[in-house]
């Protein structure tokens, strides 16, 4: 079994910096073994994938953005990690949570040569969600250098807006969500030299932890060689509440059972902190 607990403390300095700008690098915090089971769950749900998966590389395209989501409720490795795992203490910690509860995993492969992008945007309008604490850790399974790395625009998740969620699939079709907040996104990419943009060389067993609301996108993986694997994994504090969305969420996740203002713990969505 690895390491359940984190392999080093956070930093006050690491807890600051995600504070001010809603994503922050955290180096050395994953037992190998974790990426080495999680690699094979990967393996396992490509060969199989669940009812969820997405393909976002158009039919003969190169490469392939491969995209599913709840591995943890099919491949026992995943399962480990979510409700055993490091996890949990580290988003306690990132979010100042008594208890956090475990919302969803996503899993986002961008093999060689993919030429496709994730588009700009911020996860927390997906959701069905009210609250402050969505945090998400990006754990790659591979090195990921800089240039094929997510990029966070520094802040953003403190500006009060909404963007209307889009398709990660090519033409970026909105999900027809509705909500009052939600406004349709400027050309982020088109004002990259108007913000601070943050990214970084990872190594596995490093992570990044970010803001349910701070935008961000991320570059295709062009390269002919070297594969980008990332599990990225959802985490609710104890402030977030259900809330109804007229139309799509992503994940569709369905049959929870929870009513609009109940706290977001159930079966499907665990509480993994404090540990029992
Ligand atoms: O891995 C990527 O390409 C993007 C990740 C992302 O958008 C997310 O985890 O919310």
């Amino acid at each position: 079994m690895p390491h359940r607990d984190p392999l080093r403390p956070i930093t006050d300095a690491e807890v600051e910096s995600y504070d001010r700008d809603g994503a922050v690098l955290l180096k050395g915090l994953f037992d190998l073994e974790w990426i080495e089971q999680l690699r094979d769950a990967v393996e396992a749900d490509k060969a199989e994938p669940g009812p969820m998966v997405r393909y976002n590389t158009p039919p003969g395209g190169t490469g392939e953005f491969f995209v599913d989501f709840q591995l943890w409720q099919r491949w026992e490795p995943a399962r480990r990690f979510a409700l055993d795992g490091p996890g949990a203490a580290i988003a306690a910690r990132m979010m100042d949570a008594e208890t956090v509860a475990y919302y969803h995993d996503h899993l986002l492969v961008k093999e060689p040569g993919t030429a496709e992008k994730t588009p700009w945007h911020h996860d927390q309008p997906y959701y069905p969600i009210e609250g402050w604490m969505v945090g998400s850790i990006w754990l790659p399974l591979d090195p990921v250098p800089r240039d094929i790395c997510v990029e966070f625009i520094a802040g953003s998740h403190r500006w009060d807006r909404w963007f209307a969620p889009q398709f990660f699939k090519s033409g970026n079709p909105e999900l027809q969500t509705q909500d009052p907040r939600f406004e349709t996104a400027p050309d982020f990419e088109a004002q990259r030299d108007q913000h601070e943009l943050l990214s970084w060389d990872l190594d596995p067993g490093d992570c990044i932890f970010f803001h349910g609301l701070v935008v961000h996108g991320a570059p295709g993986n062009p390269a002919p060689q070297g594969r980008r694997r990332a599990y990225a994994t959802r985490w609710l504090g104890e402030d977030t509440r259900f809330a109804t969305r007229t139309g799509q969420t992503s994940p569709p996740l369905e049959g929870h059972g929870l009513k609009p203002g109940d706290a977001m713990e159930c079966e499907m969505f665990p509480r993994v902190w404090p540990r029992h």
